[in-house]
């Protein structure tokens, strides 16, 4: 019996995606929201509820009180289904941000064509973290220095990885007493794998304590490297005008679409893009030049920085292809769906991909290699070129939105308090007033069995409403960046009154992208540095702030949610939970589930709950926010209490004849 299909407006909010998803019925091609609707999630595997770790199984259990042939209880099947996909998430993160550690190293000896250090005084900083000596050097002997720094925390055996330092003091103190402070990434990577081979670490908690360190690991490790020296190396992002959806692509110009997540090769390739050996090579082939956009988080790298526009989230990489403009799709790693190449034999896309740990069967492969990085992007860029001519029919949609992406931790900083008073104090005050009720990091992936974009700016407008300011990365910040979220004044309409005031005193839009999910990092920075700025506790966990993964999907996202956990914060997560023993639903029995909650809140002052319901997120948001104010003798938060304010008052003025004007600003009538 054919599977119950659902209607095109369920499948996305994002009305470009809906045209694509007509477009894709229209031809009879399948689409991962489809594939979706096909293939029910199994109840068993979502709830991590099947072991398949040795031959004798693999065990579903299904049963109150059954075990698995060896014994294993249904807990401790969890929490090493758990700790694997923590893993696999950290592991990807972190090889990401070693093999950024390995470009630095051979940028400082000039061996890496193309790349050169272009922010000097982030490399100084971070430098001065490890007291690396910076004065009187070159920026290439300090980067060498750190790169060798950086790389030796990988395969670190003993000791603490030397990133933790620049967690709160206090925190680092929870670290130790617990015993989660992590050794080394590759170390916590291999032993969680030890551990859950047949046979090994068999009590849930005891499980879940190193699944925290090995998540350590990831955040204040491998992703802190990532994010580190891709600014290093890239520059630090600050605000620029962007552009985000479909609507970017454009007919009469060869589009090259790269989607991942390193902004190495990337960074190249928007280079070769305007070189013009390659604007004139396109032109011979009857384009007017190269038009570069992103999906994913390479997608956020090259827009944070450059303002490369972001053709979409996660679940527009097929929808892109599907427009028959796109010449080439670029790939690196993670995230990139091996549907991609079955989809492109329907048009004239080629899908490349260039990581010499991702390849797919069927797609063209031209191999990154830093040596020869900018030859690499334009030999790319050229066969892109030669594949405009193969152009079939076309169907781009108009629709696109500009955005204001760049807000790195050191921008906010600067935002706040300018070069020489650069500082948090003003948003912490904001929040000490109550004119901010709090702080919301809404980030993570698409997840087709939920509907594209809508739980992310559903959660993301009913919290800015109250009040919470709210901070973004990854694909969730695209979709809000699609919706108009990401500007000044185009976003503030449906604002808080107090939430309003400080924006429009700033100038800041009142949902601030922070970058691609590597750099969830930028947010771990920006808590750590609230609690040193005063008046917030003198730890994470006092912050009123919260984390939320509405349309999660992929490992990563889990790694991100423990280090957070871990780090202090109450992170929810939407879609199902991959340890309540029934979907969607947490009963007393699941012991891991009320672990990682109730159990990782009295270790971490952090927790982690799966919350599949918009509105139970955003009151259990809330409510958090306003026990953390409440415990720090803050004032309750009252919503008439800033009323309104700045810019919208004075547009509401403009409105009254001007004899009216000054009665309504100060009470007294025109003479
Ligand atoms: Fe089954 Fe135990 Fe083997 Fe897992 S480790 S598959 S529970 S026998
Ligand atoms: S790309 S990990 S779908 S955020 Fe970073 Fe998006 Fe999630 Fe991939």
């Amino acid at each position: 019996m054919a599977k119950k299909r659902r209607e095109i407006e369920e499948y996305s909010i994002d009305p470009a995606a809906q045209q694509m998803l007509i477009r894709a019925e229209e031809i009879g091609i399948g689409t991962a929201f489809t594939r979706a609707d096909d293939m029910a999630a199994c109840n068993i595997g979502s709830a991590g509820m099947c072991c398949k770790i040795c031959g004798m199984g693999p065990c579903r259990l299904t049963k109150e009180g059954q075990t698995g042939i060896c014994g294993a209880t249904i807990d401790t099947i969890q929490a090493r289904n758990l700790i694997r996909a923590i893993s696999a998430g950290a592991a990807a993160h972190s090889d990401h941000g070693r093999d950024m550690a390995f470009i630095l190293k051979a940028t400082a000896n000039g061996e890496a064509e193309g790349y050169a250090v272009r922010d000097v005084a982030k490399l100084r900083n971070v430098a001065a973290y490890y007291d690396i000596p910076v004065d009187g050097r070159s920026p290439n002997e300090i980067a060498n220095d750190l790169a060798d720094l950086y790389i030796a925390q990988f395969g670190q055996q003993k000791g603490e990885i030397v990133l933790l330092k620049r967690a709160p003091p206090k925190r680092q103190k929870v670290w130790q007493e617990t015993g989660v402070m992590p050794r080394g990434v590759d170390r916590e990577v291999v032993e969680a794998l030890h551990r859950t081979h047949i046979g090994d670490d068999q009590d849930p908690e005891h499980i879940l304590q190193h699944a925290v360190r090995t998540a350590l690991a990831d955040g204040w490790g491998g992703s802190l490297i990532a994010t580190d020296i891709s600014d290093i190396l890239f520059g630090t992002p600050a605000p620029i005008l962007g552009q985000a959806n479909l609507g970017v692509l454009k007919e009469d110009m060869v589009n090259v679409v790269v989607h991942g997540h390193e902004p190495t090769l990337s960074e190249m390739i928007v280079a070769a893009s305007q070189a013009p050996d390659i604007i004139e090579y396109a032109k011979k082939a009857g384009a007017k030049g190269v038009n570069l956009s992103g999906i994913c988080c390479t997608a956020n790298e090259i827009l944070m920085r450059q303002g490369i526009p972001a053709a979409g989230n996660f679940l527009q990489q097929e929808l892109a292809i599907l427009t028959g403009a796109v010449e080439a799709m670029v790939v690196d790693v993670q995230c990139i769906m091996q549907a991609l190449v079955g989809l492109a034999e329907n048009f004239h896309t080629k899908v490349i991909t260039t990581s010499p740990k991702v390849k797919i069967k069927g797609a063209t492969h031209i191999q990154f290699d830093e040596h020869k990085a900018l030859t690499i992007a334009k030999e790319i860029l050229r066969a892109a070129i030669d594949n405009f001519k193969n152009r079939g029919e076309t169907q781009i949609p108009d629709i696109r939105e500009n955005l204001i992406p760049g807000f790195s931790h050191e921008y906010i900083n600067y935002m706040l308090g300018g070069s020489y008073r650069a500082s948090f104090r003003p948003l912490n005050d904001a929040i000490m007033s109550g004119r901010i009720r709090g702080v919301a990091a809404i980030v993570g992936c698409n997840n087709p069995r939920s509907r594209h974009d809508y739980l992310h700016t559903y959660v993301t407008r009913e919290l800015l409403k109250q009040d919470v300011l709210v901070v973004e990365t990854g694909c969730g910040a695209i979709a809000s960046a699609k919706l108009g979220l990401l500007l000044g004044e185009a976003g503030l309409d449906k604002v808080g009154p107090g939430l309003r005031q400080v924006c429009e005193t700033v100038g800041i839009p009142p949902v601030l992208h922070m970058g691609s999910c590597v750099d969830n990092t930028r947010i771990l920075t920006v808590l750590t540095q609230m609690v040193e700025d005063g008046g917030l506790g003198d730890d994470i966990d006092q912050v009123p702030a919260v984390g939320l993964a509405p349309e999660w999907m992929s490992e990563k996202a889990l790694s991100i949610g423990t280090y957070c956990v871990a780090s202090g914060a109450y992170v929810i997560f939407g879609g199902s939970s991959p340890v309540s023993g029934m979907p969607d639903k947490v009963s007393d029995s699941d012991e891991v589930a009320h672990f990682i909650s109730a159990g990782w809140e009295k270790l971490y002052g952090g927790k982690l709950e799966f919350i599949p319901d918009p509105d139970e997120m955003i009151a259990k948001t809330l409510a958090h926010i306003d026990k953390k104010r409440a415990d720090l003798g803050l004032p309750v938060y009252d919503p008439t209490r800033f009323g309104q304010s700045g810019d919208a008052r004075m547009l509401e003025l403009e409105e009254l004849p001007f004899w009216q004007r000054r009665e309504a600003l100060y009470g007294v009538a025109a003479d």
